[in-house]
């Protein structure tokens, strides 16, 4: 198992050291866009806690990313009109995690287009409308 590196990208965002396109924050997550997106509207939710996987998350913040994720889902279906969002999770090297803070990807298209996420960053005013877009809808709760 790889250990938890405080210098790992998602580490630095949390600490604002790195800019990100914020969608969410609370106490216990925050959820912004992932810059490689594999679809259009790509959010990446991740624990304010040093975890590599699932496994060394406790259920308070387990339960803390998916209310998360229940959130940005409504969110991007309002905003991107799909109904399908994938939720994906890489544990491991091996399973193609490249970040050792643990997230999970929300990605509005069907498993059937996705590819490998892309090398290159997207452009960032496209991003940035995005991120503003998805929050606004937060601003209307639609979770009962
Ligand atoms: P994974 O392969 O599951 O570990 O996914 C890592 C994701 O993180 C990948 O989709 C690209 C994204 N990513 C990598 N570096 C950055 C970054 O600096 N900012 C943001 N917003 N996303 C990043």
């Amino acid at each position: 198992m790889q250990p938890y590196d405080q210098n790992n990208i998602f580490a630095k965002i949390l600490r604002g050291e790195i800019p990100c396109h914020k969608v969410y924050e609370d106490n216990h997550t925050l959820a912004f866009m992932d810059v490689m997106p594999q679809a259009k509207g790509h959010v990446l939710v991740i624990p304010k806690f040093e975890a590599v996987e699932l496994t060394d998350m406790n259920s308070e913040f387990i339960q803390a990313v998916f209310s998360t994720a229940q959130k940005i889902i409504c969110a991007q279906r309002k905003v991107l009109q799909r109904e399908g969002i994938v939720q994906l999770q890489l544990s491991g090297k091996e399973a193609g995690q490249s970040v050792f803070h643990y997230h999970i990807h929300l990605i509005p298209a069907s498993v059937h287009e996705l590819g490998k996420h892309e090398g290159r960053v997207a452009d960032q005013s496209e991003l940035a409308t995005l991120a503003a877009q998805l929050s606004a809808e937060l601003d209307q709760p639609t979770i009962k």
